[in-house]
């Protein structure tokens, strides 16, 4: 995790919440090329796998295949359904920053895009991964309080419990790889699926993967994989489950979670209620970004 002076040598105006500015007219034709490259190739594999509710918040902002958003503009719009704005950052932000963040309803954006040969696969989250995968859902006024709320439930866990390895889990399992099997079927909503082409298509179509349908203290016991496809994939059955299930005092789980056992990514419980069981026939490749 870099510090805020490691980063100020190439963002001199970085401010003490690791805000910098976006810059939008130092973007080249080649920068812009990658953004339209990455959206048209999403919006190809989209349709019929991601959830309406992620389709809808893409065209409510207005995002355009063939320029990287003005974080400032699209803000207006956002901040106007949501009360949300986006902040550019530099890179991954310390824990307690980006909770502090989210609890204010400011999303942290990379403000960077990858190169054209980093295509499918980036370590850091940038500027596609970031605004193309998780903005459109801050549109959505339950999913946006969730956010709120994991915000702030984050920072109680870094202070107060120490649990931030089972937040981040949640996180993970939700924001970043979350299924909802609604009145549409099986849809994606997690933010690191929607940016990847290939995970778009695996994570409801192949039959590798476990899908069990979430459930709170077994995702924060579930560990996970960063450098490839999940293993397994949680379903929930609407948004206002998912924040129902998240909004209460996590204090007695957080008891709970100090002893008993953490699962492997692929595991499958009895307990589990599962929704297909996977062949794990899927042999590892590079996390498609
Ligand atoms: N910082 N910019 C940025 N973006 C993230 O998604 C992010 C982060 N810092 C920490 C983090 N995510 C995760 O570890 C959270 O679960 C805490
Ligand atoms: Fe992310």
């Amino acid at each position: 995790m870099p510090t805020l002076e490691d980063l100020r040598a190439e963002h001199p105006e970085i401010r003490s919440d690791f805000t910098i500015d976006q810059h939008w007219e130092r973007y080249t034709p080649g920068e812009h090329g990658v953004w339209r490259t990455l959206f048209e190739r999403q919006s190809k594999v989209l349709p019929g796998r991601a959830c309406s509710e992620f389709l809808d918040g893409l065209k409510r902002l207005e995002l355009v295949p063939d320029q990287i958003p003005d974080f400032e503009r699209a803000s207006d719009k956002l901040e106007k359904i949501t009360g949300w704005r986006t902040v550019a950052v530099p890179s991954l932000v310390p824990d307690d920053i980006f909770f502090d963040h989210l609890a204010n309803k400011r999303f942290p954006v990379g403000q960077f895009i990858r190169r054209a040969d980093q295509l499918d696969y980036i370590e850091e989250p940038d500027v596609f991964h970031d605004f193309f995968g998780h903005v459109p859902m801050l549109a959505h006024p339950v999913f946006a309080d969730y956010m709120q709320a994991y915000g702030k439930g984050g920072q109680r866990a870094l202070t107060e419990f120490g649990m931030l390895k089972n937040l981040a889990r949640l996180y993970w399992y939700t924001v970043e790889f979350g299924l909802i099997e609604n009145g549409e079927g099986l849809r994606i909503y997690g933010s690191g699926i929607v940016s990847s082409r290939a995970e778009s298509i695996y994570s409801v179509e192949s039959p590798s993967p476990n899908r069990i349908y979430f459930d709170l203290e077994r995702v924060m016991r579930t560990d996970y994989r960063i450098d490839d496809f999940q293993e397994s994939y949680f379903v929930i059955r609407s948004f206002d489950d998912l924040f129902a299930a998240t909004y209460q005092d996590f204090a007695p789980l957080y008891a709970r979670l100090r002893s008993g056992g953490t699962y492997k990514p692929g595991d499958v419980l009895s307990t589990d209620r599962v929704q297909t069981r996977g062949t794990h026939t899927y042999v590892g490749g590079s996390h498609a970004a």
